[in-house]
C-alpha cells in the first residue's frame, strides 16, 4: 500500500512516462539525435497487437525524409530510448527490404536479432536506466548486403493483467547493410500477426500476483540464425535464467540497489523507477509532468487503501489524459 504523500508529481511523471526511440549509434558512433529513425507522431504505446501500427509504430514521418544509415554485418548497434519506468523486455528486429525509406514494415519478413527480458529480478527498461536508457547489441554476421529496417520494442507490462494492456513502444530505423551473407535470416515472423493479444508473455494475469518474471521470454520467437551462421551474440547479458552475471553499468548506483520491480511485488517499490531517472539526465523528461486534468476519468479520486496494480491504473489514467492533451502538440520529446 501507498501513501497519497508519495504522488509527487516528479514520481508520477516518471512511473507512467511514455517513450520513443530517439538516437542510435553504430559502432559507437551517431549520426545525431532522432536521425535514421522514423519518428512517431507521439510517445504513445500502440496496444492493438493486430494493428499495422505494430510494424513501425504510427507512420507519421515519411521514411523518404529520413536517412537510410550505413552499417556492416557483425556491426555494434546501441540505441537509446526515451526514459522510462515500465516494466519489461526490449527486442530488436530486422526485415530486409527493397527500400528502407519506402518500405511499410508490414507482414512477413522479421526476424529477431536480440532480446532482453530481466536479469536478476531487473527488467530491461532497468538495466536500461542504469545505462542511461541504452542497449547495445550487433547485427548478425551472416547478413546478406541489402537495406534493412531495425525494428526496437520495448514491452511495457505494468497493465499485461488485462487482456490488450500491455504497451507495446516500437521505432523503426532504416540501414543500408553490407554483409557477406547468402541466405536469409530465420525463423521469420509477420507483424502484425506474429504476436496474439492473449499470448501468455502480453496478457499477464497474475503480472501483479506471483508472476516470475525470470521465466519470461520476449514475444516475437527465437533470435534468428542467419545463412547457416550462429546467431548474433548481443553484448548484453542474456536473460533467460538468473545465472547469467548481471547488469553492466558500474555507474549503476543506488538506482540499482533498489532492488524491486513495479510487477513484481506490491511494496514500496515503485518509487525504484521513479528514482532510476538519472538525476539531470537529459533523456528524463520524455512527458510533460500530467497537468491538472479534466478528463473523463482521470479526476478519479485514488482509493484510499489500494494495491499497486489500481496504484498504477489510477496513474495510467492520470498520464492518459496528459498524453492526450500532449498529443496535440508537438511530440513530446
Ligand atoms: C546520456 O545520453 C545523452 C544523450 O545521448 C548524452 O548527451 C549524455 O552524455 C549521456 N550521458 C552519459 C553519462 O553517458
Ligand atoms: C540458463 O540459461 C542458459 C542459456 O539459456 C542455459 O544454457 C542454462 O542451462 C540455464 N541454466 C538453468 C539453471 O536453467
Ligand atoms: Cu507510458
Amino acid at each position: 500500500m501507498f501513501s497519497k504523500a508519495l504522488l509527487s508529481t516528479a514520481f508520477i511523471s516518471a512511473v507512467s512516462a511514455h517513450q520513443n526511440l530517439h538516437q542510435l549509434w553504430i559502432n559507437n558512433e551517431t549520426p545525431g539525435y532522432q536521425t535514421g529513425i522514423r519518428m512517431p507522431p507521439s510517445n504513445s504505446p500502440v496496444e492493438d497487437v493486430t494493428s499495422d501500427n505494430m510494424a513501425c509504430n504510427v507512420p507519421s514521418t515519411n521514411g523518404v525524409t529520413v536517412e537510410t544509415l550505413d552499417a556492416n554485418a557483425g556491426d555494434s548497434i546501441k540505441v537509446q530510448w526515451d526514459q522510462s519506468g515500465h516494466p519489461g523486455p526490449i527486442t530488436h528486429f530486422l526485415k530486409a527490404v527493397d527500400s528502407a525509406a519506402t518500405d511499410n514494415g508490414v507482414g512477413a519478413g522479421w526476424f529477431k536479432i536480440d532480446e532482453l527480458n530481466a536479469v536478476d529480478g531487473k527488467w530491461a527498461n532497468e538495466i536500461m536506466g542504469a545505462n542511461n536508457m541504452t542497449h547495445e547489441f550487433t547485427l548478425p554476421t551472416g547478413l546478406a548486403s541489402g537495406e534493412y529496417l531495425l525494428r526496437s520494442e520495448m514491452l511495457a507490462l505494468h497493465g499485461a493483467q488485462t487482456l490488450n494492456g500491455a504497451q507495446f513502444y516500437i521505432g523503426c530505423a532504416q540501414l543500408k547493410v553490407t554483409g557477406s551473407g547468402t541466405g536469409t535470416c530465420g525463423p521469420q515472423i509477420s507483424i502484425p500477426g506474429a504476436y496474439k493479444a492473449d499470448d501468455e508473455n502480453i496478457y499477464i494475469p497474475n503480472v501483479y500476483n506471483g508472476f516470475d518474471i525470470s521465466t519470461f521470454k520476449a514475444p516475437g520467437g527465437e533470435v534468428a540464425t542467419c545463412g547457416g551462421a550462429a546467431p548474433a551474440v548481443p553484448s548484453t547479458p542474456q536473460p533467460a535464467n538468473a545465472t547469467v552475471p548481471a547488469v553492466p553499468s558500474p555507474s549503476a548506483s543506488a538506482v540499482v540497489e533498489a532492488n524491486t520491480t513495479p510487477v513484481a511485488s506490491e511494496a514500496p517499490v515503485v518509487s525504484a523507477s521513479a528514482a532510476s531517472a538519472p538525476a539531470g539526465s537529459p533523456v528524463a523528461s520524455s512527458v510533460p509532468a500530467p497537468a491538472p486534468s479534466s478528463g473523463a476519468g482521470a479526476d478519479e479520486a485514488l482509493p484510499t487503501t489500494f494495491t499497486l496494480a489500481t496504484f498504477i491504473a489510477w496513474l495510467e489514467g492520470k498520464a492518459g489524459s496528459a498524453a492526450a492533451k500532449a498529443r496535440r502538440h508537438a511530440r513530446a520529446f
